[in-house]
């Protein structure tokens, strides 16, 4: 029902993003795009770019008097960073940094240079996916449904006050760090996704539309990774009277249908590969063992990926939504919607929120 593809490069004149397949009638302000897009920008752990960096999204298509048309959106941001770039003798980069793709898109694509696959390769790309993310949220949002994230674990640390002290001493080391995003999603209907067919469950299209950011090398859904360690009659959420459901340790979903409850998901960040402390590598240019070679970069981007997390789900969810309600505008969705909300009135005895 809806799918979006980015383009641009890193240090390129902009990112773009076309999110098609959004109905009529949802209000969209460049403003709700604005909001999420300065979210990516959380100064923790982020590295000099993001004080170039403005990331004003303009909105090309789509959207006529603050209002989708149906149409293709198309999302253009700029990136300040490429008027330096373009006029300089840019160095050829030929160390690839154990962990990133410069190898890999090196063989594949037969780069003497590696700068073609770091520049799509970047978390920069993350930008336009938030903006088209937005326009998702604003749509769940209509519908009552929140989508929220938070930053859970930094390289082990769990308590947010000793955040700052380990990125700190991540940089003064020379290091990077990785860590942990829980994402949740309240109100959200039950019926979204389906069992029939592998690529309509809900649980395997979050997971691969969070596995699809960079640097994400896990996701888990519910307790799922503690739930190894319990026996079957422990592991699952009772079903009591009133339909009601005492714990939510499936996050959400059951045989790949969201069933009321919060979907509540984890996932597992790497430290990313540009370290200022150098690694083994070797040199393309040469054949010989060589240091990495380092420019610059995020100490620790966990807290700036937790909006492209969101971004993410968001995207899912507004895709499993428009498929469950059918519609080409708000208008038609809605009474569906009602209809759907009224079947099943309540979750763990709290009424649903209706949409205004
Ligand atoms: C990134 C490296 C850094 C990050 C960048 C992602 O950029 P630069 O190489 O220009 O210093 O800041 O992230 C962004 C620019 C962004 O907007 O998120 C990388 O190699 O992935």
């Amino acid at each position: 029902m809806l799918r979006y593809l980015t383009a641009g490069e890193s240090h390129g004149p902009a990112l773009t993003v076309i999110l098609d397949g959004m109905p009529a009638g949802l209000p969209l302000t460049k403003g709700l795009i604005a909001d999420d897009l300065a979210r990516r920008h959380a100064p923790l752990g982020a590295g000099e770019r993001m004080s170039i960096e403005k990331d004003r999204a303009q909105i090309l298509s789509g959207v006529m008097e603050g209002v989708t048309t149906g149409a293709p959106i198309a999302i253009l941001i700029e990136n300040n960073d490429h008027a330096s770039w373009s006029g300089r003798d840019v160095p050829a980069y030929t160390s690839p940094r154990p962990g990133h793709v410069d190898l890999a898109a090196a063989i594949k694509f037969g780069y003497n240079d590696l700068r073609p696959g770091l520049e799509r390769a970047s978390a920069r790309e993350t930008a336009p996916r938030v903006a088209a993310g937005a326009v998702c949220r604003a749509l769940l949002n209509h519908f009552g449904i929140s989508v929220s994230g938070h930053v859970a674990q930094i390289a082990g640390e769990t308590d947010p006050s000793r955040f700052a002290p380990c990125v700190e001493a991540a940089q003064t080391a020379g290091e990077t760090l990785g860590g942990i995003i829980e994402v949740c999603a309240d109100h959200v209907p039950v019926g979204l996704g389906s069992h029939v067919q592998s690529d309509r469950r809900l649980d395997a299209r979050l997971a691969q539309a969070l596995m699809s950011i960079q640097a994400i090398k896990g996701v888990e859904i519910g307790d799922a990774f503690e739930n190894t360690r319990c026996p079957g009659t422990q592991a699952h959420d009772p079903i009591r009277a009133g339909l009601t459901r005492p714990t939510n340790r499936c996050g959400g979903m059951e045989g790949g249908i969201s069933n009321g409850q919060p979907i509540v998901l984890r996932i597992a960040m790497k430290p990313i590969p540009t370290t200022l402390k150098p690694q083994p590598t070797v040199d393309l240019a040469t054949g010989q063992e060589a240091d990495t070679h380092y420019e610059r970069s995020d100490v620790c981007p966990v807290p700036r990926a937790v909006v492209a997390a969101e971004a993410a789900v968001a995207f899912v969810l507004a895709d499993a939504l428009l498929e469950k309600l059918g519609g080409d505008s708000l208008a038609e969705m809605g009474p569906r919607m009602r209809q759907i909300r009224e079947a099943v009135p309540s979750v763990n005895g709290k009424p649903h929120r209706f949409w205004e």
